[in-house]
């Protein structure tokens, strides 16, 4: 391996899809290892936490967790703010972000019923919620830090754009449209020419 190499699903979305993006912003020329749902039940225990995205990165080991995967290519590429503080702050937020996969992801693979249970459950209590949290807690803008785009941003974005399409079941694609600073974000980093450039080239 000489150079480095980013390995997820096949598809544009969530954890990989931000790294994919915090590597390109960060112009890295990088390998993108798309595998396909078929082959993953083999793959699954040669990677560090059974789970994907693994970022290597030549004389090192491969690295998992995708906040650990944002902020290292941030602190290397001037992604994540140098002050530790402000960079704690930002690594709160990414957190939040995880603690929402978290709560909804699980629900993917629920039967149609217990889906559509779960996630209207969701939309009246916990989404608004996390919702309210964030927005309280995004202390910029356009970003999250201000003028500047970080990896925070990136994830804060895969995030809204998860729902925004509408593709969710059970979830209105208007759940976050009452949040000004959230969805400043998500159209900051969708503008952003960098990501413009990568969605270009797809
Ligand atoms: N905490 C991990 C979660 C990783 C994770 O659950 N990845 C999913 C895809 S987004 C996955 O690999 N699913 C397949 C599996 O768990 O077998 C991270 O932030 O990277």
């Amino acid at each position: 391996m000489n150079k480095p190499k980013l390995t997820y699903f096949d598809a544009p979305v969530s954890r990989g899809e931000e790294c994919r993006l915090a590597l390109h912003l960060a112009g890295v020329d990088f390998e993108d290892v798309r595998i396909k749902s078929s082959d993953w039940a083999a793959m699954k225990e040669q990677t560090p936490y059974g789970a994907l995205p693994v970022l290597e990165l030549p004389g090192h080991p491969p690295l998992a967790q995708s906040n650990a995967i944002l902020v290292l290519i941030g602190r290397l590429y001037g992604l994540h703010p140098a002050d530790e503080y402000e960079a704690a702050r930002h690594e709160g937020m990414m957190q939040h972000v995880e603690d929402l996969r978290g709560v909804v992801g699980p629900t993917i693979r629920m039967a149609d019923a217990e889906k559509k249970a779960a996630r209207e459950a969701m939309v009246a209590g916990f989404l608004p919620a996390w919702a309210r949290s964030a927005e309280k807690n995004i202390p910029g803008e356009p970003f999250f830090g201000g003028a500047k785009i970080h990896v925070v941003d990136l994830k804060l974005h895969m995030a809204v754009r998860w729902f925004n399409g509408g593709k969710v079941d059970y979830i209105p694609a208007t759940i976050f449209a009452s949040c000004p600073k959230l969805m400043r974000v998500h159209d900051a980093v969708r503008d952003h020419a960098s990501v413009r450039s990568w969605y270009a080239k797809a």
